[in-house]
């Protein structure tokens, strides 16, 4: 479900989180340490954080996650002690994952307070949010109290891997509401944290309020989703990531370079990918039938405005030949 945006919400910054840069920006790395030694170290300092701190979790109603109340409440933490000597550490309410990156397995934390009941996206689209960055000593080094929308990939830049594989654990709000000042409000969008070693953030490159080797922790509140076609050429990022590993940088079907993603000719045949499929837009009225889908077009998005009234926007992928290569990838 897509909602519309108030100006003031739509802020166009370039967060922090892009770990490539412009060419004419300054970049500074420190010297290069071992991946693998660099994450034992980072994952002691994780766990070191999670089993002695908290976070707010008495400011929300976990009874019921969906419960309006919890929309507008951001996570943040402390550390236990003093008064807070009782609150329940966060290793224990985070859960664990691993991942391989640059040949080396990585653990990160992702702490779920709610998943969301709205979209599901991939590692490859645009999220819309409200987010906190910070290091383990808790300084504050980004900081988004309005929404700020952040592609995940684009072609120019990129998140840290972190946070392409944290995010869409998160789903996007499930409609929006106008609360008690008059104001949109999403409701029920994911709520949650996560907690990364520096391998999976900016590891030696030197930021801003980031010394290098910073493990990072990002908090925050998901909005919206946009589904991204970064070329355009038809085809949605995610459909670009041939071999299924959940990275579209390596899929470079006519070896030119220019992974699918961001090639407009993704077969190298001289006509371009948009004219090698078949774009179809279809409007579903309440209580109409859904469409009838060939046995290779594919949906790319579905909208349902607040009259009840569906658009579903697919891609087919045509294969004239019936060699079993759909034309956009089939060079001959
Ligand atoms: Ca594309
Ligand atoms: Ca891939
Ligand atoms: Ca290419
Ligand atoms: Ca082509």
């Amino acid at each position: 479900m897509k909602f519309v945006k108030f100006a003031f919400l739509t802020i166009a910054v370039i967060a922090i989180v892009f770990s490539c840069k412009r060419d004419d920006d300054p970049v500074a790395f420190a010297e290069l340490r071992d991946r693998g030694e660099q994450q034992i170290e980072d994952d002691a300092a994780l766990v070191a954080f999670l089993s002695t701190h908290f976070y707010n979790y008495e400011d929300f109603d976990l009874v019921n996650p969906e419960s309006p109340a919890n929309d507008a409440v951001r996570v943040s933490f402390d550390t236990i002690a003093g008064v807070n000597a009782d609150k329940t550490p966060l290793i224990n309410q985070v859960e664990v994952r691993t991942t391989t990156f640059q040949d080396v397995e990585y653990k990160y934390y992702v702490l779920k307070v709610r998943e969301g009941g709205g979209e599901s996206y991939t590692s490859f689209d645009q999220v819309d949010l409200v987010y906190h960055g910070q290091l383990l000593d808790l300084e504050t080094f980004d900081l988004r109290l309005t929404q700020i929308q952040i592609p995940l990939v684009s072609a120019a830049a990129s998140t840290v891997r972190g946070f392409q594989l944290g995010l869409p654990e998160f789903k996007t709000a499930e409609n929006i509401v106008e609360d008690e000042n008059g104001f949109l409000q999403p409701r029920n969008g994911g709520i949650g944290a996560i907690f990364l070693p520096s391998g999976l953030g900016y590891f030696n490159l030197i930021e801003p309020g980031i010394p290098e080797y910073s493990p990072l922790i990002f908090s925050f509140n998901l909005f919206d989703v946009v589904y991204l076609d970064i070329e355009p050429d038809g085809l949605l990022s995610s459909m670009e990531d041939l071999d299924n590993d959940n990275d579209v940088s390596n899929d470079d079907t006519d070896g030119d370079g220019f992974p699918d993603f961001r090639d407009s000719d993704d077969d190298g045949d001289g006509t371009p990918t948009i004219n090698e499929v078949e774009l179809n837009v279809y409007t579903v009225n309440p209580g109409e039938m859904e469409p009838t889908y060939a046995a290779n077009e594919i949906v790319k998005t579905r909208d349902t405005d607040s009259d009840g009234v569906t658009t579903i926007s697919t891609v087919v992928l045509t294969d004239t030949d019936g060699d079993g290569i759909p034309d956009y990838l089939d060079a001959n």
